[in-house]
């Protein structure tokens, strides 16, 4: 037996491409209609995604890894996933991404304000310009996800995140932390600097360059706490190596430490 309500108060649905890859099963079970799969999530807040195998009749219910309570992100096309519903329709948007060592992220300040990399799937670089546009109007959320070498999966979020304009430098604001169990905030360091890349110093380091210091680009202090365009490390030389290279995040990885997938998201 479903009730099944309409009005403001319930949640809407939305048919999606998304990839199972971001969910976790919760329970299945047995109904008539899609209909009815998407009713009976309505009394858990937890579900983020329904699947409905009409010749079976089985209901799927999902929610997002890492308890996180909203996980979709903004993709133009899943090619052969299956056919979901998740709940609302926004998404988060991919604008920083390290997955492996296969596009090089030591760039100079102007490719730094343009797009480049694989695409939000694979290693990627949305452009100072773009972070600009989509921070104008207001500020918006940052999520970060992070996988370390033990296959262990993290978060952190901060409730605004902005970039300025061109004329500042890409200056960056950013406050609102918070976390899953065990990560601190790495990216205070940061806030209410400039960006910086190797042909461009705009940090507060007066003897060096962070950016060619430390093989990479970003909204450096003196310097950072974390460090998400540094060099992919593979698994033999990601840990224990040589300090301050490679995708850090100091709170807890520390220095030392060059996490296995790197990814920023805005909403
Ligand atoms: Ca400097």
């Amino acid at each position: 037996y479903f009730e099944i309500h309409a009005g403001s108060s319930e949640r809407k649905w939305s048919s999606s491409r998304d990839s199972f890859f971001d969910y976790e099963a919760l329970r299945s079970l047995k109904v008539s209609s899609e209909i009815q799969c998407t009713a009976a999530a309505r009394s858990d807040s937890a579900v983020q995604l329904v699947v409905f195998n009409a010749s079976s009749g089985l209901c799927a219910h999902f929610r997002c890894r890492l308890d996180l309570r909203h996980c979709r992100k903004c993709r133009n096309a899943n090619k052969g996933a299956q056919r979901v519903w998740t709940a609302g329709s926004d998404c988060w948007t991919t604008v920083q991404h390290r997955v492996s060592g296969s596009v090089d992220f030591y760039r100079n300040w102007t490719q730094y304000q343009s797009e480049f990399g694989e695409g939000p799937d694979g290693n990627y670089w949305i452009g100072l310009n773009s972070l600009h546009a989509l921070t104008a109007s207001g500020p918006r959320k940052l999520r970060i996800l992070m996988k370390a070498w033990n296959d262990s999966e993290h978060w952190a979020e901060y409730s605004s995140f902005s970039v300025g304009p061109e004329s500042d430098n890409y200056r960056l604001s950013v406050s609102g932390f918070s976390s899953s169990a065990g990560i601190g905030d790495s990216l205070a360091r940061s806030n209410g600097f400039q960006f910086t890349t190797k042909d461009a110093d705009h940090d507060v380091q007066a003897t060096y360059n962070c950016a060619e210091r430390f093989v990479s680009a970003w909204w450096f202090s003196n310097c950072f706490d974390t460090n998400p365009n540094g060099e992919y490390k593979d698994s033999a030389s990601a840990i224990g190596g040589a300090p301050n290279l490679g995708i850090l995040w100091k709170y807890p990885f520390d220095r030392e430490y060059s996490l296995k997938k790197f990814e920023m998201l805005i909403f």
